[in-house]
C-alpha cells in the first residue's frame, strides 16, 4: 500500500456519532493546518502534484472521491467515502483526486503551513526526483 488507511474510533450513541482527532493519538503528526475541498464541479481532477516534505491526512467528511497515488513505480486508486477513516499521505507521493460526488467534503490535516515551494507540479520532475532517491536508497542497501 502506498498510503495507510487509518480507522477512527467513533463515539456512537442514540444521538449519532462523534469522532475526535488528536495529534499523536489517531493523527500521526502535529496538526499545523486544516483545509477542506467542497463544491467540486463534475469531472474535475484536482491535485496533480507531490510534496517534498509534507504529511497529510485526508478524510472524506461527506460524499465520496477517489485518490490516484503513485510513487513512480506502483499506482493505486483508493476511494474515500466515510468520515470514519483517513488516508495518510506521506511526502514524495504523487496524488490526483477525481470522481468527486457533488456533495463531497474532503478535509485535509497537514503537518506544515502552506508553502508553494514544497510542491512538485511537473510529473517528469517528480519521476526524476523520486527514482533518483529510490535508486540511492537501493544502492545503500546492497
Ligand atoms: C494536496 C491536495 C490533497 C492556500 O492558499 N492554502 C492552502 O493551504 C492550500 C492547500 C491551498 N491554497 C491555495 C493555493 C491555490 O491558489 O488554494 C488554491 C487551490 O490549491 P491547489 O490547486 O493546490 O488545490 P488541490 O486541490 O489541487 O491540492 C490540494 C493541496 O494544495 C495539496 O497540498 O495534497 O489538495
Amino acid at each position: 500500500m502506498l498510503a495507510k488507511l487509518i480507522k477512527f474510533e467513533s463515539n456512537r450513541d442514540e444521538r449519532g456519532a462523534l469522532i475526535a482527532l488528536e495529534d499523536q493519538y489517531n493523527v500521526p503528526f502535529e496538526i499545523k493546518r486544516v483545509y477542506y475541498i467542497f463544491d467540486t464541479k463534475e469531472k474535475v481532477r484536482r491535485g496533480g502534484h507531490a510534496h517534498k516534505d509534507l504529511k497529510q491526512l485526508a478524510i472524506c467528511l461527506k460524499g465520496s472521491c477517489k485518490f490516484l497515488l503513485t510513487d513512480g513505480r506502483i499506482e493505486e486508486n483508493i476511494e474515500l467515502n466515510s468520515p470514519e477513516e483517513g488516508l495518510l499521505l506521506e511526502h514524495c507521493l504523487w496524488r490526483e483526486m477525481y470522481n468527486f460526488s457533488t456533495d463531497c467534503i474532503l478535509l485535509l490535516l497537514a503537518d506544515k503551513y502552506y508553502d508553494e515551494d514544497d510542491y512538485i507540479r511537473d510529473y517528469s520532475d517528480y519521476l526524476k526526483m523520486i527514482l533518483d532517491v529510490k535508486d540511492d536508497e537501493l544502492s545503500k542497501e546492497i
